[in-house]
């Protein structure tokens, strides 16, 4: 099947978002409301199992800080919006960008006159910023985040309703994932999958996904790929997305 479109996921797989961007906007709007939560590198990547910033502080809170009271949900959701504020910050500020061959197969994509579009779990207003920093808004015909689905990923859900908006089948599109929760979504909804590992996400499963990967590589600067039949490839474009979709 020709593919007609490149679904992205954004957290861990456009930038490395997490570690360097919403731990520390967690971090600072939880000092600011005067609580001594502190999420660490390492604790931050067990939090991570959790999708969506306001479920993961509330599975915290259960969790880790269970002889406390839980937090309202009125508080959870302010330490929210001033963890977007914060995080928002950092992406103007330019500190998180893109990862390798990110915007080589985007400009690729789009002088094939490709579909692209955005299918991740974090807020509407943190995706679209950092593709108007990093990117350019005019480039993806929808950018799909946050609330608008019932269930985050691991569901099927942001990639159905991707699917449905662009009135595409999953056969005609691939999604591009860092996670084992993003897998899970992509495939559920049917979509071959690319996959960019990152330190947080390299020693989940991906046994199920069409391609794994260090990242998308570059002609000067190749990625690492551990799907044994791509191996010697050195980055991903479209000639070897094409022949994923292929086989
Ligand atoms: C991303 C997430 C998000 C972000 C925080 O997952 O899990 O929760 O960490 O975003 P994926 P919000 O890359 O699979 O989409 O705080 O805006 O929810
Ligand atoms: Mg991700």
């Amino acid at each position: 099947m020709t593919l007609k479109a490149i679904l992205f996921d954004v957290d861990g797989t456009l930038a490395e978002t997490e570690r360097d961007g919403h731990r520390l906007a967690f971090n600072r709007a939880f000092e600011e409301a005067g609580l001594d939560w502190n999420w660490s590198v390492p604790l931050y990547g067990e939090l991570l199992t959790v999708t969506g910033g306001k479920e993961r502080m509330l599975f915290y809170a259960q969790n880790y800080r269970s002889t406390e009271p839980v937090p309202s949900k009125e508080t959870i959701a302010h330490l929210h919006q001033q963890k977007n504020k914060y995080y928002q910050e950092l992406l103007e500020e330019g500190n998180l960008p893109l990862r390798p061959g990110v915007m080589r197969l985007i400009q690729e994509a789009l002088d094939n006159d490709l579909i692209l579009a955005i299918a991740t779990t974090t807020t509407p207003a943190n995706a679209t910023t950092l593709v108007k920093t990093s990117l350019n808004l005019d480039w993806f015909k929808l950018i799909a985040a946050g609330d608008i689905v019932p269930k985050k990923k691991p569901a099927p859900d942001i990639y159905d309703y991707t699917l449905e908006q662009l009135n595409l089948r999953p056969e005609e599109c691939i999604a591009v994932e860092d996670s084992g929760n993003g897998i899970k979504s992509a495939i559920a909804a049917n979509l071959k999958t690319i996959i960019t590992i990152n330190d947080y996400t390299k020693h989940e499963d991906f046994s199920k996904g069409n391609i794994v990967s260090s990242d998308l590589g570059e002609p000067d600067r190749p990625c690492e790929i551990y799907t044994d039949k791509y191996k010697d490839f050195k980055y991903i474009d479209l000639n070897l997305i094409q022949t994923i979709m292929d086989s």
